[in-house]
Order: C-alpha cells, then sequence, then structure tokens
C-alpha cells in the first residue's frame, strides 16, 4: 500500500544496511570483550552447539547435562560376588509329566536365545552348555527346567547349546560334543565348556558350572548308583573344560561310534597333558539321572578297548583337528541354540 519514490526505496535498503552492520559489530564486541572462541558442547543425547561466553558458563552447562546422572546414577555393574547370595543348596527334584515347554519358557523370560547374563553384576565366568541329543525331548524339557534357574542362582553368563545328530546311523556322543564346541566359538568367546548329557539333573546349587585351573569332572555321584563314583578314573557325564584346556588335548575322539569309551578316552588325552581331574565335594556332587533304557542307534561300543589302547598314539591327529561334519540348521530357539548336524557314519 502506499507510494514511495526512488528516494525513498534507496533509503529503506540504507535502513537494513545500518541494521545488519550494528548486529554484526554488537556480536564481534561480545565474542573480543569475553577472550572466549565459539564451543561446541556435546551431551549425551545429541549433540548441541551452544556458544559458552567464559568457563564459568561452560562449566554450569556441564553440570546441567550431567544433572540427571546425579541424581539417578546408572548403577556401575562391578564383578559378582565370589559366592553367589542366591545359592540355595540341595534341593527336592521335581519331573512333573504335565510340564510344557511354554511353561518353562514363561519362567524363564531373562534368558534370550539360549544365553543370560546377570543383570546386576559382571559375571564371573562365561560358559557355554553343550548338550548331546537325539530323540530325547522329555528329558531336554526336564534339562532346561531345573538347569536355567540353577545356572542363573549362579550368577553365570551361559548359553545352552542342543547338537542334534540328524539322520539314524550309531550316536556319536563326542563328535557332536566337539561340533558344539567349535559352534559355540562362533558366537563368542565361552571361556568355559561343560559337556553335558541331557538326562542328569544336579540336585546341589553348590555344585558350580565353572572352569579351573585343571579339567573337572562334576559327577562324583547319581542315584541310580548309591551316589558312589562309578569307578576310579571315570570322566563322564557332565564334565568342565576351559577353552584353552580342551583345545589342548584336541579334544574328543571322533571315533567312538556307540555307548562307552569316548568319557575314558578324554581323560587319556587329559593325563597325556599331564593336567590332573578334579571334583568337587561328594556330598554337592550329586546327581539324578532320569530314568531310560539305552536307546537303539547307541549300542555298546564292542571296539572301545581297542580305540583306548591307540589313544596316545592318534589324539594329536584325531579330534577337532580333525572333525568333519555339515551343519544342517541353527535355530536360535528362546531357552537353547539347536545346531542340527550331520556327522556321517562309522
Ligand atoms: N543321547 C541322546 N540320544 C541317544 C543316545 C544318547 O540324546 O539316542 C545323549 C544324551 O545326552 C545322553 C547321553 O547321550 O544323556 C549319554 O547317553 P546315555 O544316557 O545312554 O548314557 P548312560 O551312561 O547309558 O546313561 C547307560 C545305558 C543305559 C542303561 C540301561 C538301564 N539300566
Ligand atoms: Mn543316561
Amino acid at each position: 500500500m502506499g507510494f514511495c519514490s526512488p528516494v525513498c526505496k534507496t533509503l529503506r535498503r540504507g535502513k537494513y544496511f545500518v541494521l545488519l552492520v550494528l548486529s554484526l559489530s554488537v556480536l564481534a564486541w561480545i565474542t573480543t570483550f569475553s577472550g572466549e572462541t565459539v564451543k561446541s558442547v556435546s551431551t549425551d543425547s545429541a549433540s548441541t552447539q551452544i556458544i559458552a561466553k567464559g568457563d564459568g558458563l561452560r562449566d554450569k552447562f556441564n553440570s546441567w547435562t550431567a544433572a540427571p546422572n546425579r541424581v539417578n546414577p546408572t548403577p556401575q555393574k562391578v564383578k559378582c560376588p565370589q559366592e553367589s547370595p542366591l545359592l540355595q543348596g540341595a534341593r527336592k527334584l521335581s519331573f512333573e509329566s504335565s510340564l510344557k515347554l511354554k511353561d518353562v519358557e514363561t519362567e524363564n523370560k531373562a534368558v534370550t536365545e539360549g544365553v543370560y547374563e546377570p543383570s546386576d553384576c559382571i559375571a564371573r565366568q562365561s560358559v557355554a552348555i553343550l548338550i548331546p541329543h537325539r530323540s530325547r525331548e522329555r528329558h531336554l524339557l526336564y534339562f532346561l527346567h531345573h538347569l536355567h534357574p540353577f545356572l542363573q542362582r549362579q550368577q553365570l553368563h551361559y548359553a545352552i547349546y542342543v547338537i542334534q545328530q540328524s539322520g539314524d546311523a550309531t550316536f556319536n556322543r563326542a563328535k557332536l560334543l566337539n561340533v558344539g564346541y567349535l559352534e559355540a566359538l562362533k558366537d563368542y568367546s565361552w571361556e568355559c565348556f561343560i559337556f553335558h548329557d541331557v538326562d542328569l539333573i544336579p540336585e546341589n546349587d553348590h555344585n558350580l558350572y565353572v572352569c579351573d585351573q585343571h579339567p573337572k569332572h562334576l559327577v562324583v555321584g547319581r542315584n541310580a548308583t548309591g551316589y558312589k563314583l562309578h569307578y576310579k578314573g571315570y570322566f563322564g557325564g557332565v564334565t568342565a573344560m576351559t577353552k584353552d584346556q580342551f583345545f589342548q588335548v584336541n579334544g574328543f575322539s571322533n571315533t567312538y561310534w556307540g555307548w562307552g569309551g569316548e568319557d575314558d578316552d578324554l581323560r587319556i588325552r587329559v593325563e597325556l597333558q599331564k593336567m590332573k581331574i578334579i571334583r568337587p565335594a561328594a556330598a554337592v556332587a550329586r546327581y539324578t539321572m532320569v530314568f531310560h533304557k539305552r536307546d537303539s542307534g547307541n549300542e555298546i561300543n564292542k571296539d572301545r578297548m581297542r580305540l583306548l589302547g591307540r589313544t596316545p598314539k592318534v589324539w594329536r591327529k584325531d579330534g577337532l583337528n580333525s572333525c568333519s561334519y555339515k551343519t544342517l540348521s541353527v535355530d536360535r530357539l528362546p531357552l537353547y541354540v539347536n545346531i542340527t548336524v550331520d556327522i556321517g557314519k562309522p
């Protein structure tokens, strides 16, 4: 609206120019006077650029951004205690026929894809539990039901791996456990491995699922044998070895098809390395074995004595370094990692 002559237009433009020069000089004055330069301060949530005038203001800004932490500090995770305060000692085990996998999943919401880690402290060891398996679904269900809470009471960072032998060729427990070790290490650098029969349930949580200076045999007694050690030198059922100990003995032999011998073979390998076998106190190393008959496809290995005789000669070439297999699937189920594998046949 209204009329503006060329003179009036020049005057208007001049007004804007003066305004611009004025604001620029004020800005220049501020920075020169304070002797400070433009600073960039990044906060936790986002990187924010501010112009801080002097150290006083910067400190104030830093204290503002730090304030939420002081009001509600994120708890610093410390190492879990030497002995877990959650241990309960000897417990009566139950094996309900009505138990369903869904129930066990609901009871163990803190487990993700078979892995658990304490939320309030840093676990003392990272442990992979390896279970050789074929057609023992009921036993596996009881195992998961008891072992997850058991391991959590021990405040461990752990994962459960179930290694399934595909097909119906003779069972090979030892080779499946070699596969479990090799496959689990692809996920994480587990420092400790527990080689675990699916049907053995620990009765006392003071039987710690951690590794030691020497390979450890965790089953001193089981219900079926009056809680007495099977025989001197028995190293079967449940054993714990560090990643390095197991590597040092070249793992299990791959050549034991059918029942028996593979655990004695592992003991020979351990002894050849001048390692000792240690055991927890008999009072805590107690297991209940869920009753079962001999499985078809896992007949007694009649060749086992001959094989045991040649272990000192062949262990370097027969083991982890010669374990050939074909992984058919890796399924990360809520409560365990299920690895189905073709390990061939005798
Ligand atoms: N396993 C399977 N499926 C099989 C065979 C073995 O999953 O078909 C696994 C399972 O983890 C089992 C482990 O291999 O716990 C060892 O096998 P096992 O339980 O048969 O070994 P155990 O020493 O055998 O318990 C005892 C023979 C049966 C005794 C007969 C009753 N008195
Ligand atoms: Mn058994």
